[in-house]
């Protein structure tokens, strides 16, 4: 997968996208990041990127003209970006969730832009200039970049070969609607605190179980409203029964 991150702070994707998981999907060919500098798209000799708001208010709004231009060189640069395959994506907070649903199906892409606003906003007409609109919470930033390299690890995690075995992500909370279950690793035990004693016994029948109790356990205690979607087996609505009685 190619991934342009089109943004006016291009240092900010400098770190979290080189290290770890990420840096090494890179180095193996698995996914390539280019980030532009909107800035490099000014034509004013101050390179201006930001406006004042039409019909006044505080703050400044990005300028249409600079967004459009980086886009049309990478579209005319890159056909593949006019085909299927490609999507462009503007980070903000009225845009739709970002779900583990939503970032499957991201990953299933070739390739895609991610536009980061910055300050109070980007002029109203850049909505016809990319595909879909993506937030990743309810909450407002200083600028979509954030937004922008938590779509782009989820993303990157769901690329076959990323995450070593695919069980791992089969595990993953959210993957069935579930949240996941609790891990444990050495030392067996720790400030009077106990591994519990069912993961040391070798019995993997007994651990698959006891972790998909504990699966629903923590999903109906922190997140029940994913148990009305969850597709349950009748062994896992005969474990809830249990759970509900206790
Ligand atoms: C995205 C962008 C929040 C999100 C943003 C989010 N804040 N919830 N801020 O995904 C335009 C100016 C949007 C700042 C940007």
């Amino acid at each position: 997968m190619n991934i342009d991150v089109l943004t006016l702070f291009p240092e900010m994707f400098q770190g979290p996208i080189n290290e770890s998981l990420l840096k090494k999907a890179q180095a193996r060919g698995l996914f390539s990041l280019s980030v532009t500098n909107i800035r490099d798209f000014t034509f004013d000799k101050h390179k201006t990127a930001d406006d004042t708001p039409y019909g006044g208010g505080s703050g400044m709004v990005m300028k249409i003209e600079p967004i459009a231009a980086v886009i049309s060189k990478i579209k005319n640069k890159k056909p593949a970006c006019r085909q299927a395959g490609s999507k462009i994506l503007l980070m903000c907070p009225t845009g739709q969730p970002l779900t583990q649903k939503k970032v499957n199906e991201l990953a299933q892409e070739k390739h895609l832009v991610l536009l980061c606003g910055h300050y109070e906003g980007v002029d109203e007409r850049v909505r016809e200039l990319v595909d879909e609109e993506i937030s990743i919470g309810d909450y407002v930033l200083t600028g979509g970049e954030i937004p922008a390299m938590v779509l782009i690890d989820a993303v990157v995690r769901q690329i076959p070969g990323v995450v070593k075995e695919k069980e791992s992500l089969e595990n993953d909370s959210f993957y069935n609607d579930l949240l996941d279950y609790p891990s444990y690793t050495k030392p067996e035990e720790f400030s009077d605190e106990k591994v519990p004693e069912v993961l040391l016994s070798g019995n993997h029948a007994k651990i698959a179980v006891w972790r998909r109790i504990q699966a629903l356990k923590e999903t109906l205690q922190n997140r029940p409203e994913l148990l009305a979607r969850a597709e349950l087996t009748r062994e896992d609505n005969k474990l809830l029964e249990e759970i509900l009685k206790n």
